[in-house]
């Protein structure tokens, strides 16, 4: 009873996603002003707290993200291991970071005992949409990959689920309405399961 109790206190969720997309930018703007930012030097990463009320539970979530990408490969199992799901974001304007989803997803798998948490796909920048000239993805792409991916993970027998959400962390555009409708699906899953 106690330990599910304390394991119900906090959620880990990490962040993922090809470098410059907007992580920490998403992060920052989500957690805003109330967000307690540490760093852990020796895993690169930095990890920020919030105490969210969801359904009448108090809770803190965790929202890791890795400071560099390549010189913190070999603590990449520490970074995902424990997590409940994931965000992995893509620039809106480079179809590269969007290709790489499929990457993000293998790591997070190999990292965290084999098994796929829960995925947010977030299409952020698309405030640059009116203005880059460069080919976008478009908003039907990203839903229809997005569900294209939970089909392929439950076919080769994952036990996960994915939904996509589009931001802009620069105007703040989908932001909190992302993030918070994830965490509460979480959050749902779990008190079903408990
Ligand atoms: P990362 O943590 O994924 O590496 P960052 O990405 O959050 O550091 O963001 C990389 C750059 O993209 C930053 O620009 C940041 O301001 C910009 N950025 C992040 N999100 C958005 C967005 O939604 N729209 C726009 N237009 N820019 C965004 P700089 O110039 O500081 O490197
Ligand atoms: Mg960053």
């Amino acid at each position: 009873m106690l330990t599910r109790a304390l394991r119900k206190k906090f959620l880990k969720i990490v962040l993922a996603g090809d470098q410059a997309v907007g992580k920490t930018s998403l992060r920052k703007r989500y957690l805003g002003e109330s967000f307690e930012g540490k760093y852990m030097l020796t895993i690169g990463t930095e990890f920020s707290l919030k105490k969210l009320f969801l359904d009448g539970d108090e809770f803190s979530l965790q929202i890791w993200d890795l400071a560099g990408q390549q010189q913190f490969r070999h603590v990449r199992t520490l970074y995902y291991q424990g997590a409940r799901g994931a965000i992995i974001v893509y620039d809106v304007t480079k179809r590269e970071t969007f290709e790489n989803i499929p990457r993000w997803i293998s790591e997070l798998i190999t990292h965290n005992n084999n098994q796929l948490v829960p995925i947010l796909i977030v299409a952020n920048k698309i405030d640059l949409r009116e203005i880059d000239q460069s080919p976008v993805i478009t908003t039907e792409e990203g839903i229809a990959f997005a569900k294209t991916l939970e089909e392929e993970y439950t076919r080769k027998g994952f036990d996960t689920w994915f939904i996509y959400h589009e931001t802009s962390a620069k105007t703040g555009c989908g932001v909190e309405e992302a993030i918070t409708n994830f965490v509460s699906l979480i959050m749902s899953q779990r008190k079903m399961a408990s």
